[in-house]
């Protein structure tokens, strides 16, 4: 289960991780409490990785626990939207919630949820600002009464080719444009995680924080960001969101690859010009602003062709814009750099 893997976002050229990754990855097993650091070097091999791992029922139950979080807040539930029809089995919820990205605790995807059980999620605000009719700053519960929550079942595919589907909670954020009212000179969105080096381990100097450009950020087009299909997720499986996915706020874009749905959002921003992005600014002939899922087009570490199902590991072939085409290929007309 806590297999750790070598291939990430960063490692461009595929060689021994940096020393920094190697010491956030080694807090993460101190965390799960594996014992023997001997084995897992910073260019351990995988199958290595499992050993002395201790008390795993104990490990279990904490892990249950964190798909259930109670922030002592209302948990706003809404009814499922059939507009959203999936071609494949839901994702085991346990499975979902040990196999993450959220680079602010660990890169290593199994140690994420328990890292990420630090993160203070009340009181949260989320500032908006930029070209609005009104900046301003809100909480988070007010900004979940307002708007009208609804479950939508998605796909969701990270470029590292792994898939996975599952029934968010949360309000389509176009919905929340129409609040805030932006400007005419508005035309793209900028939205942040959270910067808390405290709490978030990689964040710290000593978790080699200063190896990236934090907090996290992401950017979508205006129109990208009003389509109907954009979410804020509040709640996963019918529960608060738990912290691993990004509690208490984070965005869903389901026909781009996974790391544009950011999480912990405290600030979105409208703009004129086109926002930089935490992983075009990393590696840029890596990740691009648009990235939407594309088969056709390989990442360089990645082929597209085909993705793998998390939980069942199952391959299928990867279809365009993530199967959500018919929603969104309008959006790219006249812009070759976008669409498929
Ligand atoms: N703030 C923040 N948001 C993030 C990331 C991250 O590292 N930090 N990782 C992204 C990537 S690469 C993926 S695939 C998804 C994973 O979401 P999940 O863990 O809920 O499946 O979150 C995205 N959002
Ligand atoms: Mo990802």
């Amino acid at each position: 289960m806590f297999a750790i893997h070598r291939r990430r976002m960063w490692d461009v050229d595929g060689t021994c991780s940096p020393e920094w990754a190697f010491l956030s990855r080694r807090k993460f097993l101190q965390a799960i409490g594996v014992g023997s650091l001997g084995v897992v070097g910073a260019c351990a091999d995988e199958q290595s990785d499992t050993a002395g791992v201790s008390d795993t029922a104990a490990i279990n139950d904490q892990l249950r626990a964190s798909l259930r979080p109670n922030s002592g807040n209302v948990f706003v539930k809404g009814g499922r939207n059939s507009n959203y029809r999936l071609d494949r089995a839901i994702t085991d919820e346990t499975i979902a919630g040990s196999y993450n990205n959220f680079y602010e605790f660990t890169t290593a995807k199994e140690g994420v949820w328990r890292l990420a059980q630090k993160l203070t999620t009340r009181p949260w605000t989320v500032e908006v600002t930029g070209e609005v009719a009104r900046p301003m700053t809100l909480d988070v519960d007010d900004i979940i009464r307002k708007m009208v929550i609804e479950e939508r079942i998605y796909r969701f595919r990270c470029v590292e080719a792994w898939a996975m589907a599952v029934p968010w909670m949360g309000f389509g954020f176009k919905a929340f444009l129409d609040w805030i009212e932006p400007t005419s000179r508005a035309k793209y969105v900028r939205l942040v995680t959270f910067h808390r080096p405290g709490e978030a381990v990689a964040q710290s100097a000593e978790g080699g924080g200063n190896s990236w450009r934090w907090p996290y950020y992401e950017g979508l087009a205006i129109e990208e960001a009003a389509n109907e299909l954009t979410f804020m997720a509040n709640g996963l499986y019918g529960h608060e969101l738990p912290k691993q996915h990004g509690a208490p706020l984070r965005l869903v874009v389901p026909w781009k690859y996974g790391y544009k749905s950011i999480k912990s959002i405290v600030r979105i921003e409208l703009t004129e010009r086109q926002p930089a992005t935490f992983w075009n600014d990393a590696v840029p002939h890596e990740y691009d602003f648009w990235s939407n899922v594309n088969p056709k087009r390989p990442h360089p570490r990645w082929s597209q062709a085909t993705e793998r199902l998390i939980g069942t590991g199952e391959r299928r072939p990867t279809l365009p814009y993530n199967g959500y085409a018919e929603f969104v290929h309008h959006l790219y007309k006249g812009k070759p750099r976008a669409a498929l």
